[in-house]
């Protein structure tokens, strides 16, 4: 893989130079996917022709989580944000759109009743803004990762949902006009497609209305933002997804502000490949919503010495790039988050025994051949 990049950097530089300068036009005019961080009109240089965001269709995301929180806390590294300079930097020239991992849940941004912290996800915001980089929020309205003093505290129903309301119009007000999208409402089904009625707070204590309304209160908060329903598991048409689809229609008949629909692809090479992913994602483009890759990775069996095999690099690049590929042929598809791109960071070993290499690089930051194989959809969508 590594020996054929060169000459693939020299073909795609005289591929691009054609489009880019015969239609100097674009320069001034509207981006085909909408208003991005782009930065098609920097020259094509060596430098940009290796990041994934430059070689992307123009107002095309490609994003990545932000290590950071969770899981991380047990590790025996310091927080990855904060003090791996390799990986910042990776962080800042690869990718267009940045996902805090775990900074922006409530168990980290709201500790206590009366007190927010801010500065993971400040430093997360502040450094996108230097990159020329959009966010994505996440999340709002969960049943995971919520601090003890909200799941067991004892609050009367009007004390819980303004509990909610006020979080919600404190965060989301806080970042207003620096977040493209967020995740208002993350994993509220379960998997045959019936609302979480026991494990979300929210939803049980106040009952499925609540759900219309943290969006409703999102969009006074930041009215630019594009508000998200995100879940795992819905790749494919199933009972999960055919419920997203009929709570979203009816949403949408009664004007609440949803503007899009996510699926998160963390997927395994145990597991064929969701491969109605793009006609799934078509239903929801139908209602005029956006939709989103958000937390893509792709997990593997480990073989004993911890290596993973070139057949099973080769499959997992091959998820990748469909994942990728399905995305881009649906149109107000414009956003494509792997869930963290080095395996030394991932959250995948730590939660499935036995599994894991599921970025697309290794813990030493090596490119896998499934990050070539994003680099190189990416710049074929460019060109078409
Ligand atoms: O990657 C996150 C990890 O650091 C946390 O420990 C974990 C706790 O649930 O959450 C992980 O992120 C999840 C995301 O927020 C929602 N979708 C599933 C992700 C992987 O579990």
């Amino acid at each position: 893989m590594r020996s054929v990049r060169p000459a693939l950097l020299a073909l795609a530089a005289a591929a691009l130079a054609l489009p880019l300068l015969a239609a100097p036009a674009t320069a001034t005019g509207p981006a085909e996917r909408g208003t991005s961080a782009s930065p098609s009109f920097s020259p094509i240089t060596d430098a940009n022709l290796d990041r994934l965001r430059w070689v992307a269709p123009e107002g095309f995301h490609v994003g990545s989580a932000v290590a950071g929180g969770g899981h991380h806390l047990e590790q025996d590294y310091p927080d990855p944000f904060t003090y791996d300079c390799e990986y910042r930097k990776i962080l800042g020239k690869q990718f267009s759109s940045l996902s805090p991992e775990n900074q922006m849940k409530w168990e980290f941004i709201h500790p206590e009743p009366d007190r927010y912290a801010f500065e993971a996800a400040d430093a997360i915001v502040d450094f996108a803004e230097e990159n020329d980089q959009v966010v994505r929020g996440h999340t709002l309205l969960w049943h995971s990762q919520n601090p003890a003093w909200l799941e067991e505290g004892d609050f009367t129903d009007e004390e819980l949902r303004a509990i909610l309301r006020d979080h919600i119009t404190t965060v989301v007000g806080r970042y207003a006009g620096r977040i493209q999208q967020w995740d208002v409402a993350n994993e509220i089904l379960n998997d045959d497609g019936t609302l979480r009625t026991s494990d979300n707070i929210w939803i049980r204590e106040l009952g499925p209305g609540i759900v219309a309304d943290a969006f409703r209160w999102a969009h006074e908060a930041d009215p630019e933002a594009e508000l998200y329903f995100n879940d795992y598991g819905v790749e494919s048409v199933n009972a999960k997804s055919d419920a997203y689809l009929a709570l979203v229609e009816e949403l949408l008949a009664d004007g609440v502000p949803v503007h899009g629909f996510s699926v998160q692809g963390h997927l395994s090479t145990r597991y064929g490949f969701p491969d109605d992913l793009e006609r799934n994602l078509n239903r929801f483009a139908a209602l005029g919503l956006g939709t989103a890759v958000t937390e893509l990775d792709v997990r593997m069996d480990l073989p004993e010495n911890g290596e993973p095999t070139r057949q099973q690099l080769r499959q997992q690049a091959d998820y990748y790039g469909r994942a990728l590929s399905a995305c881009l042929a649906v149109e107000g598809c414009d956003s494509f988050t792997i869930w963290g791109f080095t395996d030394k960071y991932s959250w995948v070993p730590v939660f499935f025994e036995g599994e894991g290499a599921a970025t697309v690089m290794t813990a030493d930051y090596a490119r896998k051949p499934a990050f070539h194989t994003l680099w190189t959809r990416l710049l074929l969508a460019r060109l078409h």
